[in-house]
């Protein structure tokens, strides 16, 4: 009885995309934009947290949990919030170069987590385009080898957090590739 009426509860509210990534991307950045429209000063998140925002993306609402990274054994705690999740926000930093290879481990460990469904699609954000140096997509899709990753639809856009640039268009095509599962589904 009570599983049953967690599960409705569950049921009612939006589904869920999991914002995750290496400490230091943006993360904490992305959270304020969408949720106050405006560039925060943020300190490194300690420890596991989990900050929700709602964003609604061409009539469907989202609630976007924002998954503080807060060292490798915290890191898989997030496993617990796959429940209701339809979508993975990847954020990468464009211009740390010496992480990526790290970057792309993690990455690969989330999509092969048990809890999480086969198949959910993947916004790749990379994160700091506007820093000098910053890697273009065309790299990041190599270094990240994404085309590896034939079970899960993924995008990757380009974005600034401090500005806001690119990430409501990664958004809109996360949502569009959700849509597209639903479909086929
Ligand atoms: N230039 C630039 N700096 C950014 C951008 N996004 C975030 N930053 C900066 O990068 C640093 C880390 O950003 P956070 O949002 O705290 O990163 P985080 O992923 O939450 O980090 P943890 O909490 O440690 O996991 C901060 O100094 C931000 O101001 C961006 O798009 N461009
Ligand atoms: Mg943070």
């Amino acid at each position: 009885m009570g599983q049953c009426l967690c599960r409705k509860w569950f049921q009612r509210r939006p589904p869920r995309l999991l914002m995750l990534g290496l400490d230091g991307t943006g993360k904490t950045t992305c959270f304020y934009r969408l949720k106050l429209n405006k560039t925060v000063q943020t300190t490194p998140t300690i420890g596991f947290g989990v900050e929700m925002v709602t964003t609604n993306r061409d009539g469907q609402s989202f609630n976007i949990l924002v998954v503080g990274s807060g060292g490798d054994k915290l890191q898989r705690l997030w496993r617990h919030y796959c429940y209701n999740t339809v979508g993975i926000i990847y954020v990468v930093d464009s211009a740390d170069k010496e992480r990526l290879a790290e970057a792309r481990e993690l990455l690969f460990s989330i999509l092969q987590t048990p809890e999480l469904s086969h198949g959910t699609p993947v916004l790749v954000l990379a994160n700091k385009q506007d820093l000098e140096g910053s890697s273009h997509l065309t790299k990041l899709t190599d270094e990240l080898q994404l085309h590896k990753l034939v079970a899960n639809p993924w995008h990757i856009q380009g974005a600034c957090a401090r500005t806001g640039d690119g990430l409501y268009k990664g958004l809109d095509e996360l949502s569009r590739m959700i849509r597209e599962i639903k479909r086929r589904r």
